[in-house]
């Protein structure tokens, strides 16, 4: 992989790229940020992600996690990711410092490595991880294979299939097993953000029922901040903030719901972001980008309006 062709936000970049940028920021940064090692992949890939934990006020800071690139073929969430690395590290706005500063983030810009290369090299349409099944078939859905309520609804247990392949058993992917157990190592995490492509929705939990969690109403309130927040950038309007169940469909053993109510995390929300058949203009990488920094703004407001922070 070259390392000499600088990264850019008006292409996309495989995998290895994606990470040395990660990587590159720690050592760029080392006051501030510290390369975390988020779990394993299938093929032996570490999943990188960006720890930005300034000095002020370091010590027990609320967390904020972000997941994103949890499937493969939708890329827009790893490139929107690292932009959104850059607007943190790398921005004068007082709000986007005061941003970098409130939390403790962990970022990961790719959880599904293996997929991601896989989608980028051989087959455009690739979602699932890469393990192997005994019939010959390849992957997991890693957002249907989490240990809550696995295999409920809106996923089968058939390892041929292209999509919603649950996996053998809750955790049977080498990802979601090792990236539950960082996630569940994290003290303090107050917030837990998944980017998925290209409904263009902001949703809650549940994503498998249509009853409201004990505090849907504050999820709400604080999405509509976010999206208020975006919506200033380009003009695009979100559908939601809704729950998954209610909105999108009903999909049982996604990591929203997991991190929620095994974890009991407070915040947890996941946009999915805009394109058209998972295909986002490179060119307008910065649009999403954009737009993504300010959501995260209105998410901080919001908390903060209503006694979470
Ligand atoms: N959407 C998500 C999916 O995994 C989702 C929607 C979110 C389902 C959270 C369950 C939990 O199907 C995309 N675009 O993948
Ligand atoms: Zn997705």
């Amino acid at each position: 992989p070259s390392r000499s062709k600088s990264f850019s936000w008006n292409s996309y970049y495989d995998i290895d790229d994606i990470y040395g940028y990660v990587q590159n920021m720690s050592v760029t940064y080392p006051e501030w940020t510290e390369l975390v090692i988020g779990g394993e992949s299938y093929e032996g890939r570490q999943i990188k992600g960006l720890r930005i934990n300034t000095p002020e006020g370091r010590e027990g800071k609320p967390v904020i996690f972000i997941e994103s690139g949890i499937h493969a073929r939708e890329w827009i969430t790893p490139a929107t990711t690292t932009y959104f690395i850059n607007q943190l590290l790398t921005s004068e706005d007082p709000d986007i410092v005061t941003l970098r500063n409130q939390f403790d983030w962990r970022i990961f810009p790719s959880v599904n490595p293996d997929g991601y290369h896989y989608s980028y090299t051989r087959d455009r349409m690739w979602r699932k991880t890469r393990s192997k099944s005994g019939n010959g078939c390849y992957g997991a859905d890693p957002n249907r294979n989490w240990d809550y309520n696995w295999l409920k609804h809106g996923a089968n247990d058939r390892p041929c299939d292209y999509q919603i392949y649950g996996g053998s058993k809750p955790f049977s992917e080498i990802e979601t097993r090792t990236l539950s157990a960082y996630i569940s190592g994290i003290e303090n995490l107050l917030g837990y953000i998944a980017f998925h492509a290209d409904a263009q929705m902001l949703l809650v939990p549940y994503s498998d029922s249509a009853e409201h969690s004990d505090n849907y109403d504050d999820l709400v309130r604080i999405g509509n901040k976010s999206l208020q927040y975006g919506y200033k950038v380009n003009g695009a309007k979100y559908d939601g903030p809704a729950s998954a169940a209610e909105l999108l469909y009903k999909a049982s053993g996604g990591s929203m719901d997991w991190v929620r109510f095994a974890l009991g995390t407070p915040l947890v929300y996941t946009y999915e972001l805009r394109g058209y058949y998972f295909h986002w203009p490179p060119q307008l990488i910065y649009q999403q980008g954009d737009e993504v920094t300010q959501m995260m703004l209105g998410l901080a407001q919001g908390s903060k309006d209503l006694g979470y922070l």
